[in-house]
């Protein structure tokens, strides 16, 4: 139901502006357009009551299941709580929150970890916002990718870099000015990338949006320039199947991981513990029940090893940014060991680098082994494998699910982030002194 009045709200919007001649001169629908959406919460878009069958829906995919808050003084602390399948969510001071079925609490309990408070996840969720029509689901952000490269074919091209575990094509939108599809470009390489995690929706928005506010500002002096001298690739919806999969039933389901089905019939991997650095060491669980199961052997499932196909492809790239949620933080390498990365400058250069595009977004900077140690992350892999400057970002909110009113101050503080990274893709070791 959701689905179709977002449609009808957004073909008045497009039929108001056409008609309003608001249009950019492209036709493309403009980035401020999708934002006027977004904040404007037309009728058409206002939460409805949840039917009884939704209520249900929710109510069997939360039972037994509880929000949980444990004791963790420390990352070490941390990390084991991750190898036990806990995947945390909140970091404070001497404890961590996240979610936990029976199986979970009872794996705590036998190894002795404190479990400090546990409150039952459907009361959590009623105090969550309801009005996120404006959140772009899988058809809407195709919809949206294929609209924005068909109405700037000068420096735009879309193409699938592979199938999700259900099939859906993994979409690729690319901004340059001369190389189209998968051609190759000899131009600094910088790659976006959303939604590793099913839940994390505000991850697919980030980068989507983005791209519309590239496209809206393409003649503008310093964005043309990134246009006519960067190769820019943004993936928004890497784990499409996982995001499907957390919105069907029209109540959010918690959902973390792919849809891969396991040897023991549970589902989903970890993908942002399933690339090839020191896999599955550390901070990741070879249970396949858990939320941080790093999956059977590094790069077993299609989504990373078609982000892998794509980054051995292009030599070009430089820069990266992984969105994640929630956090407000701006994570580098190592995150699989305690350790700095090896190289001086290249430390130096993720220092910088992350100190400045934590000053556009308020988030803070830090090396990502800080939060926790764990093992087989994309941006480890990125980096090692491609020398990639690649950055994590864990966006803000409190919740997974923050509601549509952070889109577009989230957004917003992002893109300047985004395009600071399309600023030093050239040559990242310009920041240093
Ligand atoms: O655990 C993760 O994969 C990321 N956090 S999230 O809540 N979005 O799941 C953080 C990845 C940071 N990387 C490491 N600490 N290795
Ligand atoms: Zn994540």
């Amino acid at each position: 139901m959701k689905k179709l009045l977002i449609s009808f709200a957004l073909l008045n919007l497009l039929a108001y502006a056409a008609s309003a001649g608001e249009t950019s001169s492209s036709g493309n629908i403009s980035f401020d357009q999708l934002l006027s959406h977004i904040t404007s919460a037309p009728a058409e878009t206002a939460p409805m009551p949840e039917p009884a069958a939704e209520k249900a829906a929710f109510a069997a995919a939360t039972e037994g299941r509880y929000w949980i808050t444990v004791k963790a003084a420390d990352s070490h602390a941390r990390t084991r709580l991750l190898e036990a399948g806990f995947d945390i969510v909140e970091i404070n001071k001497d404890s961590v929150s996240g979610i936990a079925g029976p199986e979970l609490l009872a794996a705590l309990s036998s190894k002795s970890f404190m479990v400090l408070s546990r409150v039952p996840l459907a009361v959590r969720a009623k105090d969550f916002p309801a009005a996120d029509a404006a959140y772009h689901n899988f058809k809407e952000t195709v919809d949206l990718l294929k609209q924005m490269a068909a109405a700037n074919p000068d420096i735009a091209s879309l193409f699938s870099i592979g199938k999700t575990t259900e099939g859906r094509d993994i979409w690729c939108l690319r901004i340059n000015s001369s190389a189209k599809g998968e051609a190759a470009s000899a131009k600094p390489g910088a790659l976006y990338i959303g939604n590793h995690h099913a839940r994390e929706h505000l991850s697919n928005e980030v980068p989507l949006l983005f791209a519309a506010w590239l496209f809206d500002h393409k003649n503008d002096a310093d964005i043309k320039k990134y246009i006519n001298t960067l190769d820019i690739y943004i993936i928004p919806m890497l784990n499409a199947d996982g995001a499907e999969y957390d919105i069907k039933t029209g109540s959010y389901q918690y959902y973390r991981k792919n849809m891969s089905l396991n040897a023991d019939k549970s589902r989903g991997v970890d993908l942002n513990r399933n690339y090839d650095s020191w896999f599955c060491e550390a901070g990741a669980s070879t249970y396949p029940g858990a939320d941080t199961y790093c999956g059977p052997k590094a790069f077993s499932e299609p989504e990373s090893q078609a982000v892998k196909k794509f980054i051995e492809a292009r030599k070009n790239l430089k820069t990266h940014i992984s969105y994640h949620s929630y956090a407000s933080e701006i994570l580098y390498p190592w995150g699989g060991s305690d350790a700095d990365v090896p190289n001086e400058k290249d430390k130096q250069v993720f220092i910088k680098v992350g100190d400045e595009m934590g000053k556009l977004t308020g988030y803070l900077s830090h090396k990502s082994s800080e939060m926790y140690v764990a093992t087989g992350d994309s941006c480890d892999w990125a980096y090692a494998s491609g020398g990639i400057f690649a950055f994590t970002f864990e966006l803000e909110g409190r919740s997974f699910y923050p509601g549509a009113a952070i889109l577009s101050s989230a957004v917003a503080k992002n893109i300047k982030a985004a395009v600071y990274l399309l600023s030093v893709t050239d040559n990242p070791y310009k920041v240093l002194p």
